[in-house]
């Protein structure tokens, strides 16, 4: 049972929280009393067991129940390598990564290596492919030919198993970019107050407790007068993060760097991610915003996600030379090849893609190397944010808005009644998923799958989540 993982009142809770506020530099910011304050650290790297070799990083997980703390609560979860979260996997560019997942589990479990190119038969979905069985071992290998921040977690049961603790970050590494003092992985989770379920742990994403690499409110260590980047990833079934900080800037989303830097904010939404950069004068504190999945940013209390603090007070430092491309977005050619309506509503939680629910449900199918437009209508009482696999997007526009730089990601918030018109080239093959990101959305239906080359393929549920 799961009675652990609800943690208590720790957020403000008293009978005024929230009422009557405003998105303002004058909002209640809701900061942890812990004293002394935990100290971030990024996850553990996972030892790579071919360091010989060059070409390629070689890691093995063990999934296993594992006992942790989150914000001071104990938590019986699950694990890989026995932290949480898991091992980070670094490498370069052009590497290959070769995993060899061990499941101690007693459940079957698979890893889905979120946002990377991968063969369709290293994608961890069990579509087609049957998962890891309790005791059984399986080796994923493939080429990373992308950099960035990327994550990876199990794509079988999955808002249980995510929810659990298994999850990590990827962090592949292009030789050319400048280097920075401080680089580290932060990876967001929530905690509801109060969940009687055993399925996740937020309720509606309004105002979970938001961790960091499991930890409340942390402080994250500098050298005087450094540059930080750091790599977000939520990680949690369905709260929304609204990230700020003054003097913040997002040099990278989903898939490496933004064709040009955007400063001050960032939404991320489960599944995405963001690298913002910190040019360390002095100590900042990085704020998250409450998001209401039924109509954006919403009033309540902020929450302090964490403090980076420099040893000394310095002359902030300059920022490195990104290398933003600066490239506009592709026209929109204005025709439509593939229509997502996402349906649904939180009252009965059925939630569903073109009337169909998972895995009752009509692939679409598009030649290999096509190039499609996607058009995203959100019709539903929430909002979603829009993940396919084995390959990435580029945004055309909002409700007929087109974004100022060419914006390249996996994964997409769609707002409430608004239409996305997504480009896709189908350059990888397989049957490949298609779903919301909250994930007790996607275990409800509110999936779909997209034939690239030789697919689709028949559904066939293996609890193929
Ligand atoms: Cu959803």
């Amino acid at each position: 049972m799961r009675s652990a993982l609800m943690l208590g009142c720790l957020l403000a809770c008293g009978p005024d929280a929230g009422e009557g506020e405003s998105a303002s530099s004058t909002d209640r910011i809701v900061s942890s009393d812990a004293e002394p304050r935990p100290r971030l650290r990024s996850p553990a790297e996972a030892p790579d067991l071919a360091p010989d070799d060059p070409e390629r990083v070689q890691v093995e997980l063990t999934a296993a129940p594992h006992s942790f703390e989150v914000a001071g609560q104990a938590v019986e979860g699950w694990a890989y390598n026995a932290q949480v979260p898991g091992p980070t996997l670094r490498l370069t560019r052009g590497q290959i990564l070769e995993v060899t997942l061990h499941n101690a589990l007693t459940d079957p479990t698979t890893i889905h290596w979120h946002g990377l190119h991968v063969p369709f038969e290293m994608d961890g979905a069990t579509w087609m492919h049957d998962p890891v069985q309790p005791g059984q071992s399986f080796t994923y290998s493939f080429i990373v030919d992308q950099v960035g921040t990327f994550w990876y977690h199990p794509h079988f049961d999955t808002a249980r198993q995510v929810d659990l603790g298994l999850y990590g970050a990827i962090v592949v590494d292009d030789p050319d970019e400048p280097e920075v003092d401080l680089d580290v992985v932060a990876i967001l989770d929530a905690w509801a107050e109060i969940d009687d379920r055993d399925d996740h742990h937020g309720l509606d994403g309004t105002s979970p407790l938001l961790t960091v690499n499991g930890a409340r409110d942390p402080i994250l260590e500098a050298p005087p007068g450094s540059v930080a980047r750091i790599r977000w990833i939520n990680a949690a079934n369905l709260a929304y993060a609204g990230i700020r900080s003054e003097g913040m800037t997002v040099i990278a989303g989903d898939q490496g760097l933004l064709a040009a830097p955007r400063h001050g904010e960032v939404l991320l939404t489960p599944g995405e991610r963001a690298e913002t950069e910190h040019l360390l004068g002095e100590a900042v504190e990085i704020l998250g915003d409450p998001w209401s999945l039924y109509g954006g940013r919403t009033p309540g209390p902020v929450q302090r996600l964490l403090t980076v603090e420099p040893s000394e007070v310095r002359e902030a430092p300059q920022s490195p030379a990104w290398a933003f491309s600066g490239l506009p977005p592709t026209p929109d050619p204005l025709s439509t090849d593939l229509v997502y309506v996402l349906q649904g509503d939180p009252m009965t939680q059925d939630w569903r893609i073109n009337g169909e629910r998972f895995p009752d449900i009509t692939p679409f199918h598009l030649d290999l190397d096509a190039e499609a437009i996607l058009e995203v209508r959100n019709l539903s009482g929430s909002e979603h944010p829009f993940h396919l696999h084995g390959h990435a997007f580029e945004v055309l526009s909002r409700d007929g808005v087109a974004p100022p730089y060419r914006e390249i990601v996996d994964t997409v918030n769609v707002r409430l009644f608004e239409s996305l018109r997504l480009r896709l080239v189908a350059d990888n093959p397989g049957s490949w998923m298609v779903h919301c990101h909250i994930l007790p959305h996607a275990d409800q239906g509110m999936m779909t799958i997209l034939g690239v080359g030789d697919g689709p393929h028949e559904p066939h549920d293996h609890r193929g989540r």
